[in-house]
């Protein structure tokens, strides 16, 4: 009897083991688009971080600048669609202006998108000084936005 106890114990711990990656999915869509959004402003985040050391002479990266620029500005082009109606409650910075003031948000998100566009360009271009002041002007649009619609 006991055995059994221990037996029926033990199975049902490995369905519950089997079970985790169904529960998994039964993520919602909104805590969804906030899981994605969060890792990609994270990506975003580093690849930034990463052209900074470079276009400080830091490190010598150079083949990765055009790359490290694509990426933001790819990033950057879909993020105002990373911020759907109802996307605004779970596990998130982002502030309640994004939607009650929706049209500054995708003003601030295109302006983003457009200097990452320049900051493409002057990476295609290769002079250090131009990609300087394309990083610089595309960190001002970052902070632009985050000063407005994220939480500190
Ligand atoms: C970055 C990064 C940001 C912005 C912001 C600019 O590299 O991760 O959030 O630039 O700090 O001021």
């Amino acid at each position: 009897m006991r055995k059994n106890l221990l037996n029926l114990t033990v199975a049902a711990g490995l369905v519950a083991l089997a079970m985790a990656p169904v529960a998994g999915a039964e993520e919602s869509d909104a805590d969804a688009m906030i899981k994605y959004r969060t890792n990609a402003m994270k990506s975003l985040s580093g690849h930034m971080g990463a052209l900074a050391r470079t276009v400080e002479g830091k490190v010598g990266f150079l083949e990765l600048v055009l790359p490290h620029a694509q990426a933001i500005a790819a990033i950057s082009h879909k993020t105002a669609e990373m911020f759907p109606e109802g996307s605004d409650f779970g596990d998130t910075d982002a502030k309640a202006d994004i939607w009650s003031r929706r049209a500054e948000f995708d003003q601030a998100a295109a302006t983003a998108a457009e200097r990452a566009d320049g900051l493409v360009a002057a990476a295609e271009g290769g002079d250090m000084a131009a990609i300087g002041a394309a990083f610089k002007e595309m960190g001002k649009a970052c902070k632009g936005c985050h000063d407005q619609f994220r939480e500190e």
